[in-house]
């Protein structure tokens, strides 16, 4: 079902989107419309782009266009189908996805059932899918988001979901999203898809990437509901049991990571429009976040601050196949509501998927497929 905003409201109701004290159910209204809503940010939903767009281009480069590649990422011409290995054992996520497929039969979504076997969960391949989409070009990406159209199905009833960040073009994402939270003009530097600052393989982007991944997103887990949407909990910095590396900074501050977690909070899951082409997408709203750690900080929603009024945390998703998920993830910037001093920013992207949520199974793969690491295996090019 398509939102609709309520403009009228929001300008009407000013309340505070972190008040304490106000019941998790109570409709609340602030710069970013209301609770009820998905987030209304600065740049409008557009009407919905035609189906079938980029059908009939081909990302992998193997000679199967998208619309019949039965792994879309990943070059392989002779399309074979996976293999259901013996005893295997389909978690919560299948069901939901053999449903939803079931329903939108038309959809570019496949289940595992329907990939070929360089992308299947079945055997570990799927993680070249994955690579895909980190490695991507930042127009690639966005056509794939593009392609994938219809939000696919949700993360899977109780289902941990981790995926690590991807920076976007860095000019068009940090850079000027700084310059305009200080007020500054916005200026290009000279360094976006200059090699060392790249955000596929520069030299300095991936190990960035890389240490922002263990450090802050090794604890990074969805825990999700259903396909009709809800609440969803999304956990900051690693608790012990993951890594214990951790051990000591989490002893050490007791207070900020509050039973071992940095941050557990709850936000809203649910089905709305992309403000990149108007089709569905599945909405993270982290308006309204409650639960615990960093000091009662609502990382991804942040009001009252030195230089801007506020900053919201904003991510659509679309499921690209069976348990993975590409998501945007942008801030929308407020200085000055009432006179529309305010901005929107793509700073990058979350890939998420459900096939094994362990940070060091991904990076002993990477580690060990050192082809399967560069953009030119998944027929990328500069
Ligand atoms: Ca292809
Ligand atoms: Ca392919």
């Amino acid at each position: 079902m398509r939102a609709m905003f309520t403009p009228l409201a929001a300008a009407a109701l000013t309340v505070a989107l972190t008040a304490p004290g106000v019941a998790a159910d109570e409709i609340r209204c602030g710069d970013w419309g209301c609770s009820n809503d998905q987030p209304r940010l600065t740049v409008p939903v557009p009407p919905p782009a035609p189906e079938g767009q980029y059908g009939n281009a081909d990302f992998d480069r193997d000679g199967v266009l998208n619309k019949n590649d039965n792994c879309l990422l990943v070059p392989n011409r002779g399309q074979r189908k996976a293999v259901k290995p013996a005893g295997w054992k389909d978690g919560d996520v299948h069901q939901q996805a053999a449903e939803w497929k079931r329903q939108n039969p038309a959809a570019p979504f496949r289940t595992n059932e329907e990939l070929g076997e360089a992308c299947s969960g079945w055997n570990g391949n799927w993680r070249r899918t994955e690579m895909a989409l980190v490695l991507a070009p930042e127009e690639t990406k966005q056509q794939i988001y593009r392609f994938i159209g219809n939000g696919g199905p949700m993360y899977g009833k109780n289902t941990p979901v981790y995926g690590g960040p991807v920076c976007t073009d860095v000019n068009d994402g940090w850079v000027n999203m700084i310059e305009y939270a200080l007020r500054m003009p916005e200026k290009d530097l000279p360094i976006a898809d200059t090699p060392p600052f790249d955000c596929r393989t520069g030299a300095i982007a991936r190990p960035f990437t890389r240490f922002i991944t263990w450090g802050v997103w090794s604890g990074k887990r969805l825990f999700t509901p259903t396909n009709a949407g809800g609440s969803i909990t999304n956990r900051f910095f690693a608790p012990v049991t993951e890594d214990p590396a951790f051990a000591p900074i989490i002893k050490a501050f007791p207070d900020i990571f509050v039973n071992g977690y940095g941050q557990t909070v709850k936000g809203k899951v649910m089905r709305g429009a992309s403000y990149k082409d108007g089709r569905e997408a599945i909405i993270l709203d982290w308006r309204q976040v409650s639960g615990s750690g960093l000091g009662g900080i609502p990382l991804p929603n942040l009001q009252g601050l030195p230089v801007i009024d506020g900053m919201l945390v904003y991510d659509e998703c679309r499921a690209l196949q069976e348990g993975i998920w590409p998501c945007t993830a942008n801030a929308d910037l407020v200085h000055d509501a009432k006179k529309n001093y305010r901005k929107t920013f793509q700073f990058g992207w979350m890939m998420w998927q459900s096939n094994d949520p362990s940070v060091k199974n991904w990076e002993d793969w990477e580690d060990a497929n050192p082809r399967w690491s560069k953009p030119a295996a998944y027929g990328f090019t500069s």
